[in-house]
């Protein structure tokens, strides 16, 4: 028999209990997770699934899923966008499951008692990886194929495609559900719905900057926001609501890092590679570099806060990378600074071969350049915008890897 539908927060009250039980009697339990970097992409397309998954009307079992967020709790404090969204969905951080919820109890969930749907990657990875990679049993994912999930799924999803958002996936492989759900709706019903469209389209507002990005969004991404916009629009805030609107709340949320320290700055948004002997580590941040020297108090504390932070990480060379858009105009700048002998070849290689490519012109006339015994640091205007990360870290690493 299915499961009674609920609202968002009492579904994931319930998952909370369930997981509690599950833990201790050591009984099956089947999660529902996003990738590492839990951003709202895989926070949103997490518990969008396991809800509707979980009070599906044609299920035949009463499997609650459980959305785990892929972190530890303390880092939701590094979401300052999923504030306004958790708002709208009438819900609160602390209602999220997390990793903590998973490892702060003693007792050791069996390997063969877990089932783990993954949605926004399709390989499980990092420590859970390690343990429970033989036991995933579905995906929905837009990223590339990397053949981790069985092929077969049986009644699970198993769905990899292109598409700005891994949500607008998730709208629409649930589509059905979702209108069969909607079948029976009193008032409760119609709030439900628009607080669960709320979740479902932030990620692709958001990946998609409101679906002005024509590189990334693709037909699914618009499919999903016009399906979920006819729930909000049917809910009580429906007449206030309005695409552009929410998509500036979100991102203005986003980029509202003033609470946070230099160390979470550069932490919130981290990603790092091995290459040859050393590792390379790159931190995007929302802001410009003086926002990042104002904020530690001056340059040497700068310096200082970058420098403990690589060492932390073990990294042969740490890079920032900003995006700013003072008086609306998008700039972004570079900071390289390789931190021993492997690093220093390596750093020395990206900035020949990628001077003309990103555009880099010197910062502030270099004033936050240096080079010493072992040490060799770099800080850049980058006025080739349009190359971001995804274009930069390669070649980084590809530098580390040739020296
Ligand atoms: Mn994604």
């Amino acid at each position: 028999m299915p499961l009674s539908r609920t609202s968002l927060h009492t579904f994931l009250s319930c998952a909370k209990s369930a997981l509690n039980h599950a833990v201790k009697h050591k009984s099956p339990v089947t999660f529902v997770i996003g990738n590492e970097s839990a951003d709202l992409d895989s926070l949103c397309s997490a518990v969008v699934l396991a809800y509707l998954r979980s009070y599906s009307p044609s299920s035949k079992t009463n499997t609650l899923y459980i959305p785990l967020s892929n972190l530890p709790r303390a880092d939701l404090a590094l979401r300052p966008e999923l504030l306004p969204v958790l708002k709208h969905a009438n819900l609160k951080p602390s209602d999220l499951i997390t990793l903590s919820d998973l490892t702060s109890s003693p007792h050791y969930l069996p390997v063969e008692q877990t089932k783990w749907i993954l949605v926004d990657h399709n390989a499980l990875t990092g420590e859970l990886g390690k343990i429970y990679s033989s036991r995933v049993v579905g995906c929905i994912d837009h990223h590339d194929e990397e053949d981790a999930v069985p092929r077969d799924c049986e009644e699970e999803p198993r769905i990899v495609e292109k598409s700005g958002s891994c949500a607008s996936l998730v709208v629409e492989y649930c589509k059905p559900i979702w209108k069969e759900l909607a079948k029976t709706v009193g008032e409760d019903e119609r709030q439900w719905n628009a607080e669960l469209a709320r979740l479902a389209i932030a990620p692709i507002l958001i990946d998609t900057q409101n679906l002005r990005d024509e590189a990334k969004t693709v037909e699914s991404d618009m499919r999903a926001v016009r399906f979920a916009e006819g729930w909000i629009m049917a809910g009580e805030e429906g007449e206030s609501y309005s695409s552009q609107k929410y998509f500036e709340e979100i991102q203005n949320a986003k980029e509202d890092i003033r609470h946070l320290g230099l160390r979470d700055c550069l932490r919130k948004d981290y990603k790092e590679w091995s290459g040859g002997e050393g590792k390379v580590g790159v931190c995007s941040v929302v802001r410009d570099i003086e926002f990042l020297l104002e904020k530690a108090g001056n340059k040497e504390k700068f310096l200082e806060g970058v420098r403990n932070f690589a060492r932390e990480k073990g990294l042969s060379v740490v890079s920032i990378m900003t995006t700013s858009h003072n008086d609306g105009v998008f700039k972004r700048e570079l900071l390289v600074w390789a931190l021993d002998a492997n690093g220093v070849g390596a750093a020395q290689g990206f900035a020949k071969d990628s001077q003309e490519r990103l555009g880099l012109e010197g910062w502030k006339g270099g004033e936050l350049d240096d080079e010493e015994e072992g040490e060799w640091r770099r800080c850049w205007y980058q006025t080739k915008v349009e190359n971001s990360r995804k274009q930069v870290a390669p070649l980084l690493r590809a530098s580390l890897t040739s020296s």
